[in-house]
């Protein structure tokens, strides 16, 4: 049997070797130019770093590892996993050895859980998982090793070893910290048999619901959330904070205090605030004028429409689209996905009116919320943990292969603003 680290060891001579090859043939090529606008706009379109876990063309949304998301929808957050880390699917055998990996390594140590309980009771829960992430920092093998002198083409491993603690452990402390937050009784010890979502879902702890299916929604929602390419807050922080060889539980939690931000992952949060307030308004059945009127007012009022637009995409999200497939065949009658699908009829079409707006269509958040709150996690303030856990699959993972090939320390220059007002003129 070949282990996680035995393949991964094989595909990266190869990948070295493929870098080296790209870069003496093309390394003084220009892959992308940097405009004035650009730089003073977030450097949207600008091409200048390497992600290879997952890309996202503008028309067609996630691609991971050359597999368009749709058609990994019924896919495990292991199998996924495996694919960003190595760029296959693993096979039975290999799936079977890569869960037990995981499985072994999902136990919280004692100490986690004596922070996260005395932190302040209104705490928001993105502050408690970084806070976790962070306390959990001393059990980082990589700067053990690193301090032990470890050399550069281990780096990897290191990484891989902090990856797979990580990721096994996370859906414990975010189980753990909705029952501290939300006062759902004693947190409940990891099912040494279940598999990521099983025991995710299990930890939680939700009372009476239909487990068989809300164990589907959570595998479909740890999959579509895994991995955005290299660019986006949470990855680009990720990214330049391993850079410098800070291990990956402080590059972690430094790109999910960025996802914990309203224009990034927090939107799911705005978005559930926003379709609730709507139908306190209008009541269960919003008519199409109604909403008009409601985005109106929130365009008005200065606000974003949250889970609308995207930085990247230009056109509806797969992820949003395999959400609203997923409420249609289970609770297509539900009135908080009802408005959720009324306002994906009305929403495009009010957004293109706003000339500013590059795109008009939902992203992700828009209504991964509302398939939560479904089935009874009403406290919207946790849904961004839900979205971190997934993302910890694509985060780690780019960061293992980040170390595999050496990546530089992230240095981008930047200018004052003297220097372009004299370069313009
Ligand atoms: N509602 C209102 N205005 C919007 C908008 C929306 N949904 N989407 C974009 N705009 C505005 C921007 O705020 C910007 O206005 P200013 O020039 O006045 O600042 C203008 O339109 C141009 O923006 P853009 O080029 O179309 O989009 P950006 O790349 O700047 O921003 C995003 C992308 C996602 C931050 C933005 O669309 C937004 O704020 N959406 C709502 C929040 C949201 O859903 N975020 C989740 C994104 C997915 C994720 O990361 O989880």
């Amino acid at each position: 049997m070949s282990t996680i680290f035995d393949i991964l060891s094989r595909k990266i001579v190869e990948w070295r070797k493929e870098e080296s090859a790209i870069i003496e043939k093309g390394g003084t090529k220009v892959l992308s130019q940097v405009t004035v606008a650009q730089a003073y706009g977030g450097m949207r379109g600008v091409a200048s770093i390497i992600c290879d876990t997952s890309r996202v063309p503008q028309e067609q949304g996630l691609i991971i590892r050359e597999i368009p998301l749709k058609q990994l929808l019924d896919k495990t957050p292991e199998e996924i996993f495996f694919l960003l880390l190595t760029a296959e699917l693993p096979n039975k055998d290999q799936l079977a050895d890569f869960s037990e990996e995981i499985r072994s390594r999902k136990y919280v140590p004692k100490y986690v859980w004596d922070v996260l309980k005395s932190m302040p009771k209104d705490s928001h829960p993105m502050t408690m998982l970084n806070t976790a992430i962070l306390v959990l920092q001393k059990e980082s093998v990589f700067s053990k090793k690193y301090d032990d002198g470890m050399r550069k083409e281990d780096y990897w491993k290191a990484t891989l070893e902090d990856a797979l603690n990580l990721v096994a452990k996370i859906p414990a402390i975010a189980a753990g910290i909705y029952r501290i937050r939300f006062n759902k009784g004693d947190i409940i010890a990891p099912d040494p048999a279940m598999d990521l979502t099983g025991d995710y879902v299990h930890m939680l702890g939700l009372g009476e619901i239909n487990k068989e299916e809300f164990n589907d929604l959570m595998r479909l929602y740890l999959v579509a959330h895994c991995d955005h390419e290299g660019g986006n807050v949470s990855a680009l922080t990720n990214l330049t904070i391993n850079s410098a060889l800070s291990d990956i539980y402080y590059s972690l939690s430094g790109g999910f205090d960025g996802l914990a931000g309203p224009l990034h992952g927090l939107a799911n949060q705005e978005c559930l605030k926003w379709i609730l307030e709507i139908m306190q308004k209008y009541g269960n059945a919003p008519s199409k004028e109604q909403l008009k009127e409601i985005v109106w007012n929130t365009l008005n009022s200065g606000k974003v429409i949250p889970g609308y637009g995207h930085a990247v995409l230009r056109v509806t999200d797969p992820r949003f689209e395999g959400f609203l497939e997923f409420g249609k065949s289970h609770f297509p009658e539900d009135p908080i996905f009802l408005t959720v699908s009324r306002l994906y009829d009305v929403v495009p079409e009010e957004l293109k009116k706003v000339e500013k707006i590059k795109n008009p269509w939902p992203n992700v958040d828009a209504a991964s919320g509302s398939m939560l709150y479904h089935y009874g996690i009403k406290e919207f303030s946790y849904y961004t943990v839900v979205f971190a856990v997934s993302r910890s699959l694509g985060l780690t993972a780019q960061a293992v292969v980040n170390r595999a090939m050496n990546g530089p320390l992230i240095r981008p220059k930047s200018v004052t603003s003297q220097y372009v007002k004299e370069f313009v003129s």
